[in-house]
């Protein structure tokens, strides 16, 4: 133990803050590495683009085109960041073997055998989400919410499949499994029917639901989006809608992605009110910048927030953390690693902080004080509670894990 980590301990103890705990805390808490990072959400069952109103760009080098350098890349961006991890993987990353082939409607848990053994040996869970875009089936951008029956039955096919395999993701690996539902369906102009598309999504996603599960194993979800490229008008699942549909659907989790409300609106504001009703919820974590644009996770002031909010109201057992960028323009691996540690980074930060001493003080009504002391804490010596962390957990903790990045660029990336 470092004698700056010592005296930086000390420094919190006065505010009543144990940081020996805040780093034993953190140790126990996972949040979700996504699997689509590392190659601009393309996945492993089509040739097509990524479709269906969300976009990367850029153009870096070195992005993975087989399972083989997917799993690689992951593992050296895992072997930089501290913490507990889970794996988020899309359906679209089916590992196929030996020519094989399922269309969406018919995959199957052996089609995610390599990711459940890849999770396994690292001792980590899984969550899923169904790919309801990149894909002809997707009809007039419409999935879940088509008029066309034949493509509803479709999606919702493709759904069911969704919640066999994260059932099988969950009992093979231990933890419970975070299936989470989204869709780009939406109307770039102005709709005539407004209800008709949010009436059959509805319908659709009770379909999809009916199909057994256990309730302790898949924890499925249902994320809003108030709109995508080419969805700018209309989006079927909006912030109401998945809302209320999960609200009203026994077992089924909001989830809340920051980049998915308008640019005033924060999540960090919307964090109490949903833990005040449900039992459990879920989200993603970006950074939106004027748009939805993914850009890879940083050490923000909304970061910040959002964490503090989690755990000031004790909800880390209670909210479903995942990441969920995408940024083509900067080396891949650094993009997973930044973004995660700087997630890890903000939950150490919020337990860190003195919320026994600020809630008192919001309580007494002594709103200046409390003003000084937000201020205060946010200068206190925080990097030494980190570089501690990160010790115990074995990797840098400043950039030197860079020098590892740069390495695997040379010898792996620039050589695909
Ligand atoms: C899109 C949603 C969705 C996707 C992933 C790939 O705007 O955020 O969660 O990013 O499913
Ligand atoms: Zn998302």
């Amino acid at each position: 133990m470092s004698t700056r980590y010592e005296s930086a301990k000390a420094i919190y103890a006065k505010l009543g803050v144990d940081t020996d705990a805040a780093i034993a805390k953190l140790k126990t808490v996972p949040t979700a590495l996504h699997c689509w990072q590392g190659d601009d959400v393309i996945g492993f069952d089509h040739d097509g683009p990524l479709t269906g109103g969300i976009q990367t760009t850029g153009n870096y080098p070195g992005k993975a085109t087989t399972p083989a350098q997917l799993l690689a890349d992951m593992d050296k961006a895992m072997s930089l960041m501290p913490g507990k991890k889970k794996i988020n993987v899309h359906a679209c990353y089916a590992i196929f073997e030996d020519g094989e082939f399922a269309d969406r409607d018919a995959l199957e848990p052996k089609h995610f055998k390599k990711w459940v053994e890849f999770a396994k040996e690292r001792g980590m869970g899984l969550d899923f989400n169904p790919t309801f875009f990149s894909h002809p089936k997707v009809k007039d951008g419409l999935t879940l919410s088509s008029p066309d029956e034949a493509t509803r039955k479709f999606w919702i096919e493709h759904g069911k499949a969704c919640i066999r395999i994260s059932e099988y993701f969950a009992r093979e690996t231990g933890v419970p499994c975070v299936m989470n539902i989204w869709t780009g369906d939406g109307y770039k102009d102005v709709p005539a029917d407004r209800m008709g598309p949010r009436m059959r999504y509805k319908e659709s996603i009770e379909a999809i639901l009916s199909e057994p599960f256990d309730k302790n194993l898949v924890k499925p979800c249902v994320e809003s989006k108030v709109f995508g490229i080419g969805v700018e008008s209309y989006t079927s699942g909006s912030a109401e809608f998945s809302l209320t549909f999960a609200a009203t659907h026994d077992g089924c989790l909001p989830l809340m992605d920051n980049g998915h409300y308008h640019p005033t609106e924060v999540v960090s504001d919307k964090i109490s009110t949903l833990l005040c009703y449900f039992p459990e919820i879920a989200l993603h974590i970006t950074r939106g910048i004027r748009w939805d644009s993914d850009h890879v996770l940083v050490f923000d002031d909304e970061t910040k927030e959002i964490a503090k909010e989690i755990v000031r109201c004790d909800g880390l057992s209670r909210v479903h953390m995942a990441l969920d960028y995408f940024d083509a323009s900067i080396n891949r691996i650094a993009a997973w690693t930044v973004g995660y540690r700087s997630w890890q980074k903000a939950l150490l930060y919020a337990l860190c902080e003195p919320s026994a001493l600020l809630k008192k003080l919001q309580d007494e009504n002594a709103l200046t004080e409390l003003l000084v002391m937000h201020e205060e804490v946010k200068t206190l010596p925080f990097g030494d509670i980190w570089a501690e962390y990160c010790a115990q957990c074995g990797v840098a903790a400043d950039s030197e894990w860079f020098n590892e990045v740069k390495k695997y660029e040379e010898e792996v990336l620039l050589k695909r």
